[in-house]
């Protein structure tokens, strides 16, 4: 039986009230005393049922009695940050059903909940090869002037043989703005070290030029030779090629970071040097598992690392553990305010959004007191006896 209007009616207003109270909801810290090193929150920030209503519902009654969802959102995942006009902002990787990703803004006004998505997704222009799917933006306000969002482009491999429908090619794709509204997009980002993922740009210019944190690699997922945190010069943004990227942090064997790793957002500036937040991806017979982690630059050489704490910063626990990709903690995007506390939004396994707080005192304090991972089991215990000694009597 095809329901009434008034049926139909009824079912849209239990959908308005669901949703809002979804967005609505407060979120809290943890309970537990935590680490000292950040707080996290209860509860995802953001997840596939935030998607506005009129995204995914066709509202005409004549055209679906029913009131059937048409359009689906699978997950949002992996956001870029920006503290925009008062308001913390998200650029969420929202990928559908169709497993193409897109971005969609959402604001929040305090950056922990109330996350409201904007009216539409963003329309993002295409090159003259259009892109099958785009993702991972990073967002950074750059001193001249624009707001860039720099993400990965991926498009079948052309030189595929017949019958594979897997292989890709990443490229760094390249767009600004100044509203977050329109788009200019700009050519894909050269490099000559083979395909790129987890391309940043760096807020401020170098030596009078573009500065990028690069990811070369030999394939789409593998690294391969390639890999590291790269580092990378551009004369002109509009035309953004890197004859060189020289790796600033490499993969290490038997370390967390020992299959690949790639910068988060872009780096925070602060008086003992730039704060740096990545990910870092090992296996393991259950398959891939990325944590995060954290190092600093320095403020004159920025391609001279200071400080490495050793081991993950953060690990996927509890529900983040599990998604449509199973242990994976991946990050994008944070935002420092005018009161120098920061908020990390971070995606689990592929399938939602967090966020964990922390102020640039304990980050810094974080990166240059943690010890560095000397690579031995042997080391590692001769670090803990260290502790252990300058704690006498104290415990
Ligand atoms: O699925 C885990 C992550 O895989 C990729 O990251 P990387 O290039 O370092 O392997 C990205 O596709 C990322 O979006 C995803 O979270």
């Amino acid at each position: 039986m095809i329901p009434t209007k008034e049926q139909f009616e009824k079912r849209f207003k239990k959908l308005q009230k669901e949703h809002k109270k979804r967005i609505t909801k407060k979120n809290k810290p943890e309970k537990n005393v935590g680490n000292g090193i950040y707080q996290r929150y209860k509860r995802p920030v953001l997840t596939a049922d935030h998607a506005p209503l009129h995204w995914k519902y066709d509202l005409n009654y004549e055209q679906n009695p029913f009131l059937m969802q048409r359009i689906g959102v699978n997950a949002t995942l992996n956001s870029g940050a920006i503290y925009f006009e008062g308001k913390y902002i998200l650029m969420v990787r929202t990928e559908g059903w169709d497993r193409k990703s897109y971005f969609a803004v959402a604001e929040s006004p305090n950056g922990i909940d109330n996350w409201q998505f904007w009216e539409r997704p963003v329309i993002l222009p295409e090159t003259d090869e259009p892109d099958t799917n785009v993702y991972d933006m990073r967002l950074t306000q750059h001193e001249d002037g624009w707001i860039y969002g720099v993400f990965c482009s991926e498009r079948k491999d052309t030189s595929a043989p017949a019958g594979d429908t897997l292989m890709a090619t990443a490229r760094g794709g390249i767009a600004r703005t100044k509203d977050l509204k329109t788009w200019e997009r700009l050519p894909d980002f050269i490099s000559h070290h083979g395909q790129q993922r987890n391309l940043v740009l760096h807020p401020e210019f170098v030596d009078g030029k573009y500065a990028f944190y690069t990811r070369p690699q030999d394939g789409f997922i593998e690294v391969g030779g390639g890999g590291g945190i790269g580092w990378a010069l551009v004369d002109d943004i509009t035309k953004a090629e890197a004859p060189v990227e020289n790796i600033i942090d490499e993969k290490i064997y038997h370390t967390i970071k020992e299959l690949k790793n790639g910068q988060g957002p872009a780096p925070i500036k602060t008086e003992k040097g730039w704060l740096h937040l990545a990910h870092g991806v090992r296996s393991c017979a259950a398959g891939l598992r990325y944590t995060l982690f954290m190092f600093m630059t320095d403020l004159q050489d920025l391609s001279k690392v200071i400080a490495r704490p050793g081991g993950y910063f953060m690990a996927p626990e509890g529900e983040e553990r599990v998604g449509d990709v199973s242990n994976v903690l991946f990050t994008n995007g944070w935002i420092c305010n005018e009161n120098n506390e920061v908020f990390i939004y971070y995606g689990s396994s592929d399938t939602r959004m967090h966020v964990a707080t922390t102020t640039v005192e304990q980050l810094i304090d974080y990166c240059l007191n943690t010890p560095e991972d000397e690579f031995r089991t042997a080391a590692s215990v001769c670090t803990i006896n260290k502790l252990v000694d300058t704690n006498k009597g104290l415990y």
